[in-house]
């Protein structure tokens, strides 16, 4: 999978998607993550991306033909079109199932936007505007970064556990189970009780185990993220531990 990002932080992109596991991907050939400095399509000695605002007001606003630009020169780069996403806060939500879409997309460009954000026109240029929540960053570079991330998990062989990728917290569409590891009791002062590894965990009983998980990522999602048990894709066993997790403690 291929993605071409569009930024005036081309290093803060390039230092970050060249870390951890998409790193690692990279490197071994799975995924290419091409990053393109903004300021290369400008025309001007002062290579400009900003202007003010028609109307007035505060802030700047990206221009639009150093974007124009860097897409015609990015287009060029392959065959077939890309799928070109612009980072916003107006955009569609970005949670697993879209992740699950972007991944299936062969090539990916991500416009970063910065201070107001970009000239309305870009808009006849771009898929689709992505969003990674409901608060204001200064820059996209972190949400094409994010974007990025969860994407490229999805390649087949960017993580090397595929088994982890299938059961991950929101693969299920539930959040995560708790999870532990040596040493089996933890000392602690005094006065408190250590802390231990519940017992069914040590047991080796892999059927109460998964039970145990299940009951777990249920009962944590029911009091954290309700929201998420609405759309129901609960199997019969999920299902059954919902209703006695919803029944009054004796
Ligand atoms: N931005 N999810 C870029 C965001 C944002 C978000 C603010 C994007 C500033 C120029 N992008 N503009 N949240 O806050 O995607």
């Amino acid at each position: 999978m291929r993605f071409d990002v569009v930024t005036i932080f081309p290093a803060m992109v390039q230092q970050a998607a060249g870390a951890g596991i998409v790193g690692r991907a990279i490197e071994g050939r799975l995924l290419t993550v091409a990053v393109h400095d903004l300021r290369d399509f400008t025309t001007d000695r002062h290579r400009v991306v900003d202007d003010v605002p028609y109307g007035g007001g505060p802030g700047m606003v990206l221009k639009p033909e150093p974007l124009f630009r860097a897409l015609d020169t990015i287009e060029q780069i392959g065959e077939g079109r890309p799928t070109v996403l612009l980072t916003s806060p107006q955009g569609t939500p970005l949670t697993q199932p879209v992740v699950e879409r972007l991944s299936r997309q062969p090539w990916l460009v991500l416009l970063c936007g910065r201070y107001e954000g970009v000239d309305e026109r870009v808009r006849t240029r771009v898929d689709e505007e992505v969003s990674i929540g409901d608060y204001v960053l200064s820059g996209g570079e972190l949400p094409a970064l994010v974007i990025i991330d969860a994407v490229a998990r999805l390649v087949p062989g960017v993580v090397g556990d595929e088994q982890s990728v299938a059961e991950d917290s929101f693969g299920r569409g539930l959040l995560d189970f708790p999870h532990y590891t040596r040493p089996a009791e933890i000392a602690t002062s005094a006065s408190r009780e250590p802390l231990r590894v519940p017992d069914v965990l040590l047991s080796g009983n892999h059927a109460e185990i998964r039970r145990w998980r299940k009951r777990e990522a249920l009962a944590r999602t029911l009091e954290r993220r309700p929201d998420l048990l609405e759309h129901g894709e609960l199997d019969a066993e999920e299902q059954k531990l919902l209703r006695e997790l919803k029944l009054p403690k004796p």
